[in-house]
């Protein structure tokens, strides 16, 4: 029995969906309302001390972290492995997960908050907002939202995270010469973990920041075209949604060159 705490528009909680639909995995989902900060209420802070979203429930038993949950599955439920048992490639895909996790979701964040969630804030008055984003577990995390909601793309944050997808899809790029998938020729966690971050670039109508990169424009077009992709991602956005966040996507398309090209 599997329930899933999860927002459609979570990078972090994709990857989980793709994992779980790679593995034909029957789950539940429980929806956590990130702009209202229902990750944040006491409840599900008892499951997620962190506050924030996936949370994986498996028989009662609470995992966090979205990288740990994609491994737990792959060893949990072994049907589809999505690691070889080689351990120097388990390193490569722990290494591709742990630069996923340190470095593109914080930037991901820089990139969709001032576009998706700053606008919901922007509703509340001023000490409403703020006692909101007081709340927020992590230091760096809170101070992180504090900056996006104030300077919105003009955060020093967006600058750094517009450079950190450069650098990523550079390396990429080098990673998919000798191989089809990020580590070896076998689809892994890897790939389940970085796919979603190219969601973010692709909702917005910013497919221009790999354009550049033939392998990598490959790697999405394939990696977007598996059924795991298409049930755990693709349908949570319908043509109304795609059209909204291109709508958002497009008056920003201008600065965020400006910052690939500081
Ligand atoms: N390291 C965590 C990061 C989780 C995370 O940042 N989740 C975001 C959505 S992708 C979230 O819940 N944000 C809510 C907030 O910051 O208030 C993981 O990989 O699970």
């Amino acid at each position: 029995m599997l329930t899933l705490y999860t927002n459609p528009m979570s990078p972090c909680a994709q990857k989980v969906r793709i994992v779980l639909a790679e593995k034909g995995l029957e789950w539940t989902p429980v929806h956590v309302d990130l702009q209202n900060k229902q990750n944040l209420e006491p409840d599900y802070l008892k499951l997620n001390p962190l506050g924030v979203v996936p949370t994986l429930v498996d028989n009662g038993k609470p995992i966090i972290e979205s990288s740990l949950i994609c491994e737990y599955l792959d060893e949990a439920y072994p049907q589809t492995p999505l690691r070889p048992e080689d351990p120097y490639l388990r390193a490569q895909i722990r290494l591709w997960c742990k630069h996923i996790d340190n470095k593109l979701h914080p930037s991901c964040g820089a990139l969709q908050w001032p576009l998706v969630m700053r606008p919901t804030l922007m509703e509340k008055t001023e000490e409403e907002r703020n006692a909101l984003l007081e709340r927020v577990v992590e230091k760096p995390r809170r101070e992180r939202q504090k900056r996006l909601v104030k300077f919105g793309l003009e955060a020093p944050d967006v600058v750094d995270a517009v450079k950190t997808y450069h650098n990523t899809i550079i390396k990429m790029e080098a990673a998919l010469e000798d191989n089809a998938w990020l580590v070896g020729d076998q689809f892994s966690i890897a790939d389940c973990a970085m796919a979603p971050y190219f969601q973010t670039v692709i909702q917005f109508g910013w497919q221009e920041i790999f354009a550049d990169y033939p392998r990598v424009a490959d790697w999405i077009a394939r990696v977007t075209a598996r059924p795991s992709y298409q049930t755990a991602v693709s349908a949570d956005f319908p043509p109304e949604t795609v059209e909204k966040l291109l709508q958002v996507g497009a008056p920003a398309w201008p600065i965020i060159q400006r910052h690939l090209a500081a």
